[in-house]
């Protein structure tokens, strides 16, 4: 896309962040101009076949997690515990994104035999054929509060920007004002909850939180949506526990390739800043009374009548 297109999209440049990083707004998304290209690029060019499976989320809500586990359950009889490529590679470059790896980056095709991909895309963007092709969905969303404090750690510390000098209140604001990379952060869950309630059996939603609370029931359910269910075999065999202690945070966290390796898929990023703390409540430690005020009107605001709760 050339500058002269660019200029054309509303922009803004985040001041907390030292004005490194300027988003463009598309379609009623915010995103950066590289990512923005390749979702112009994905939407107009990315034909999905009905057994494509999409990974769909707003950054910092579960992302990493979900590609590593649907991986771990989508090739669990190609490979075994010590061959699977979660041990040497970003689950980022197991699964890729539609928009960063197909269109733009090297231009890469598909894997016909491999049905899953990625896409931070609000669901009114994605390509046409995702709908048409009814294709399955899997949505994750997590409760706004730390996605907040997640979204700030990482572009911190993706511009080198250190905590003195980036503002969480600055932050906080500005995902407020639904300034955020794929925000407004409440359009986001709401489009793909809308397209749960329209087209149930396509569509799984998953809440991270209670992923994090019976992970056993919801990696069986993203297994049996997915259409890769587990046999009783295998849950006797320890199959489904060896998937979660593969893809748990504390194992991803201590892999040579997450604690120095960085994702070709976003080459400018440390596999590790997509590993943090994993920490449900972690926005305790930053918010104001008046935050958590603002930040609870304000969401209660955009879901109302819509009948999604968010913890
Ligand atoms: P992305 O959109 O940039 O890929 P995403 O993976 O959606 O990011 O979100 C990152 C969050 O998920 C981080 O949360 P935190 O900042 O509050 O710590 C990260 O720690 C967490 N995360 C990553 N992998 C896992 C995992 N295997 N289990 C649980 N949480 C995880």
């Amino acid at each position: 896309m050339d500058d002269e297109m660019l200029e054309t999209f509303p922009q803004h440049t985040c001041t907390w962040l030292k004005g490194t990083l300027t988003l463009y707004k598309y379609q009623n998304y915010w995103t950066t101009k590289h990512f923005l290209e390749g979702g112009i690029l994905a939407q107009q060019n990315f034909k999905a076949e009905p057994t494509d499976i999409f990974l769909c989320s707003c950054p910092k809500t579960g992302t990493t997690w979900l590609k590593a586990l649907a991986f771990a359950i989508v090739t669990r009889n190609k490979f075994n515990k010590s061959t699977t490529p979660l041990l040497t590679s970003s689950p980022h470059d197991c699964v890729p994104f539609i928009e960063k790896s197909f269109f733009i980056d090297g231009n890469k095709p598909k894997d016909s035999n491999f049905p899953l991909v990625a896409t931070h895309l609000p669901y009114l963007s994605l390509p046409e054929s995702v709908i048409s092709s009814n294709c399955k969905i899997v949505y994750i969303y997590r409760n706004t509060k730390d996605a907040i404090v997640s979204h700030y750690h990482f572009l911190r510390k993706a511009f080198e920007v250190s905590q003195e000098d980036a503002p969480f209140d600055m932050a906080f604001d500005e995902f407020c004002q639904g300034i955020s990379a794929y925000g407004p952060y409440w359009d986001h869950i709401l489009g793909y909850w809308k397209a749960k309630l329209e087209r149930p059996e396509n569509v799984l939603i998953l809440k991270y939180e209670d992923m994090k609370s019976d992970i056993i029931t919801y990696v069986k359910k993203l297994a049996e949506f997915m259409g890769y269910p587990f046999s009783i075999e295998e849950d006797k065999k320890g199959v489904v526990d060896d998937i979660i202690k593969l893809c748990s945070f504390e194992n991803l966290c201590n892999l040579d390739v997450n604690k120095t390796g960085r994702s070709k898929f976003c080459s400018e990023v440390e596999n590790r800043l997509f590993l943090r703390k994993a920490k449900d409540g972690d926005w305790e430690k930053y918010f104001t009374d008046e935050m958590k005020e603002k930040i609870d009107k304000l969401m209660d605001e955009k879901l109302s009548g819509t009948g999604l709760v968010l913890k």
